[in-house]
């Protein structure tokens, strides 16, 4: 079976354990051996926040924010990786309390664009051309906080300042409907495409899709990336599982709901998603239970499911799926799916 999927992570991904009620319960892993990480666990890209390649962004003069990512840049070489995206961390500073790009004070929305440009600047010491807006604490805690139509335009402004300052850069939005706000102003890839359409040079504004934050959204990850799929737009997933409506779990792909997963790998192969030479991204969290020597088997075991359902994917008898769809016997065709997941 040709692999032609490649697969890439965080290294937030691999953690301390904290959570909202407990401390961390396990060591802190360096950056380098992090990396060193990757090959052995069968991934090739690198996902970085922006202060992951240059910590403390904000206080650095811009000429030495570069020649800190160039040397980032060195390091994955050596270990034969590249980086995917570069994300600017909005969400843990001070100034960004109450949002980036639609707080309420000027200040802070000039802050957020002008922390932006430089992960752009980051992003292309480091090689590549994309970065995601995971946006955190842009929406409210009460609806009335904020001036909602305003907060709108505020996200257009703010991703036509980031395409203006780097003609090359591509912007892929990462949706999500609420946590840490309670309500999110993108929650969906509809939304976010929405935004993209208006932005100054819309074909530079996609989105990325995680399977959590598609679920919390009550709806169904894989038909979230065919509508991406749909409009060429779907530059970067992060998958991983969530059991229902509760906090974002990030579990190991395919842990709550196999049946989901496949429908996801499917929905990709179909849309020749590897053809387009993005990558697999998995945004998964270890157990808190979890033993700091086994803390990475959560990125193995979900790249280990997906190549298992991509097998699944491929394997599947096309010619019953044909006769199926031309009878319209979508039991007949329920049941194979099933038995062919259980290996029946
Ligand atoms: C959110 C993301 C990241 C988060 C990461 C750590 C790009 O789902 O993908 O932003 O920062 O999950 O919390
Ligand atoms: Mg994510």
């Amino acid at each position: 079976m040709p692999v032609d999927y490649h697969f890439s992570f965080g290294p937030w991904n691999i953690h301390e354990g904290a959570d909202p009620f407990g401390p961390t319960v396990r060591p802190t892993v360096t950056f380098a051996k992090k990396l060193k990480a990757y090959k052995q666990l069968g991934f090739d890209g690198v996902q970085f926040h922006d202060d992951d390649a240059v910590p403390q962004v904000d206080s650095k003069t811009a000429a030495q924010v570069r020649k800190e990512a160039k040397a980032v840049r060195k390091m994955l070489a050596g270990e034969g990786l590249v980086a995917e995206f570069v994300a600017p961390r909005l969400w843990e500073d001070p100034r960004g309390i109450d949002g980036g790009y639609t707080a309420n004070d000027p200040k802070a929305r000039r802050w957020a664009i002008d922390r932006s440009k430089r992960a752009a600047d980051i992003a292309r010491e480091l090689g590549c051309d994309l970065m995601v807006l995971w946006l955190a604490r842009e929406g409210t805690y009460i609806r009335e906080s904020k001036p909602a139509i305003n907060a709108h335009r505020w996200l257009l402004e703010a991703i036509n300042a980031i395409l203006k300052h780097d003609p090359k850069i591509r912007i892929a939005i990462e949706p999500k409907p609420n946590e840490p706000m309670d309500h999110a102003y993108i929650p969906t890839i509809g939304h976010a495409l929405a935004l993209a359409s208006r932005a100054c040079d819309p074909k530079r504004v996609g989105g990325l899709i995680e399977t959590a934050h598609a679920i919390l959204a009550g709806l169904d990850p894989s038909d979230e990336m065919a509508f991406a799929l749909s409009a060429g737009k779907l530059w970067s997933v992060h998958l991983n599982d969530q059991n229902g409506l509760k906090f974002d779990q990030d579990k190991t792909f395919g842990s709550a709901n196999l049946r989901r997963a496949f429908d996801q790998v499917w929905v990709l192969e179909q849309g020749g998603y590897p053809q387009t030479g993005a990558f697999v991204g998995l945004d998964v969290k270890a157990m808190r239970t979890q033993k700091a020597e086994s803390a990475t088997l959560h990125l193995a075991n979900s790249r280990r499911v997906f190549l298992a359902l991509l097998d699944k994917a491929r394997s599947f008898d096309m010619d019953l799926w044909r006769q199926c769809i031309g009878d319209r016997d979508y039991e007949t065709l329920d049941l194979a799916i099933l038995e062919h997941l259980m290996g029946v």
